[in-house]
């Protein structure tokens, strides 16, 4: 059986991150695509020569032209800049979004039938455009960000309670960013659910609130230590496990911003719900009820997530 190809377009800090987890996992063969001349090709050599040392098979290669992607299994994308001092929202928008057009017909051409898994920020904006710009099905595009939000939170429950992060579970919905939906009931510790927990007195409300909120700002926490960049090593490994998850139909069922067409009464949007992903992509959307705050905290992440998408409409009303 030949080795499955996986592309990572954008190879600055989570791309070099995801090249290396997919050698050492001995997921498949990678390319390295990026705009900046040499860095692909660089990180690829440096991580190939990692290999010997710890005894992977993985055939990494490096490019700046997009038939080098082509047959890829899957593809990640991380291509677009930061947000720099004095950049507002919209300005992030509109750069990144054309980077999505560029990398949209790139995927079109030379990988139409690869699970697609977008990174770049605003994320829930820019996985609608790639989607729309790839014009693969949107079962086969996701977007990161879910899996990432809920590793914080369980690894912050964990480390509160003093017990193995395998332990605890928890399920984030809704958009990425300060809107996220951390659903309190529906975590747990080995299938207690945290309300519970606080009757136990394992913890209390108010600690719990904390974690919450840390939870929603975990992204800012991390820019504000590093002051050069954001997160990658997190967000590289939340990506491969859904990579994963992909490749080996393991099915897993995993938050993720997923393409709604009237589930949760949201209509042509990317918003943040569990799935299942197995070899058909994603292969359902788990729709449960929600009422009262957490329908409230849902509702204003969607609209959150709606104002981004208007303004994609609005700079690139071809997309559409
Ligand atoms: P960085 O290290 O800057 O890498 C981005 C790479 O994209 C650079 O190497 C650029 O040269 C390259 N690039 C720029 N334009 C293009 C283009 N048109 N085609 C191909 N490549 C291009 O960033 P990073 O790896 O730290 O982060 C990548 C993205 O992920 C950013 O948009 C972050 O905001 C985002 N991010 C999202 C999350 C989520 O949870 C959703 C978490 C962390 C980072």
């Amino acid at each position: 059986m030949a080795r499955d190809k996986i592309a990572l377009i954008g190879s600055g800090q989570i791309g070099g991150t995801l090249a290396h987890m997919i050698g050492l996992k001995e997921l498949g063969d990678v390319v390295l695509f990026d705009i900046a001349e040499g860095v692909p090709q660089g990180k690829a050599l440096d991580i190939a020569e990692s290999s010997p040392v710890d005894g992977f098979d993985s055939k990494l290669t490096g490019a700046n032209s997009y038939e080098a992607i082509e047959g890829a299994r899957v593809v990640i994308v991380t291509a677009g800049v930061p947000r720099k001092p004095g950049m507002s929202r919209d300005d992030l928008l509109s750069i990144n979004l054309k980077v999505m057009e560029q990398v949209g017909a790139g995927i079109k051409k030379y990988a139409p039938d690869a699970f697609v898994i977008c990174i770049t920020n605003p994320l829930d904006a820019m996985v609608w455009a790639l989607q729309k710009a790839s014009g693969l099905p949107a079962k086969k595009v996701v977007g990161m960000a879910g899996v990432l939000d809920s590793a914080r939170f369980r690894y912050f429950l964990a480390d509160e309670f003093n017990v193995s992060v395998e332990d605890v579970t928890a399920f984030v919905l809704g958009g990425h960013g300060d809107t996220m939906v951390p659903l309190v009931k529906y975590s747990t510790v080995a299938g207690i659910p945290l309300p519970d927990l606080v009757k136990m007195g394992w913890t209390s409300q108010a600690r719990l609130d904390e974690i919450v909120d840390r939870t929603r700002n975990g992204g800012a926490e991390i820019v504000n230590l590093l002051k050069t960049g954001s997160a990658f090593y997190a967000p590289a490994s939340s990506a491969i496990a859904m990579a994963e998850s992909y490749l080996k139909d393991k099915k897993r069922v995993v938050p993720v911003a997923a393409h709604l067409n009237g589930e949760y009464g949201v209509k042509d949007m990317y918003v943040g719900v569990p799935v299942v992903i197995g070899d058909k992509g994603v292969e359902r959307i788990v729709e449960i009820e929600l009422a009262g705050k957490d329908k409230e905290a849902f509702d204003k992440s969607v609209a959150a997530v709606q104002g981004l998408v208007d303004a994609c409409k609005k700079i690139a009303p071809d997309l559409l």
